[in-house]
């Protein structure tokens, strides 16, 4: 667990989120202030702190939350979604561990 990393104290769930999957290596939260009908935030338990981190320590697990994504949107809609990983803070990341927006639930604007 990192120090002062928001997303590493949710995942220990010493701030409360509202979890939306888990399994041993990823959690899976609603976003606060969801984009899309659906919103939802996949993160690695282990920290990273951007994909390209998480690409190359984890590959595997890179690959999972692509499968976890693929299934959230099976199960909330037809299977179509927009997976992001806002990658520095130019790109608009602002919490340092990596994490997947996961967006579906609704058709999508182009
Ligand atoms: P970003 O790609 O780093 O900008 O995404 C961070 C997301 O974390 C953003 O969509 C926030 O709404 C979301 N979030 C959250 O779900 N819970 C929180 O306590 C905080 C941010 I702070």
């Amino acid at each position: 667990m990192a120090n002062d990393c928001l997303f590493c104290k949710i995942i220990a769930g010493e701030v409360p989120s509202t979890k939306a999957y888990e399994d041993d290596t990823t959690y899976g939260f609603m976003d606060i202030s969801p984009k899309a009908k659906v919103h939802v935030l996949l993160v690695p338990k282990q920290h990273y702190t951007k994909v390209s981190e998480l690409a190359e320590a984890d590959p595997a697990e890179l690959a999972h939350i692509v499968k976890v994504a693929q299934s959230i949107a099976d199960k909330e809609f037809n299977g179509s979604y927009r997976l992001v990983f806002n990658t520095g803070e130019d790109a608009g990341q602002s919490v340092f561990h990596v994490h997947a927006h996961v967006l579906t639930g609704e058709m999508m604007e182009e």
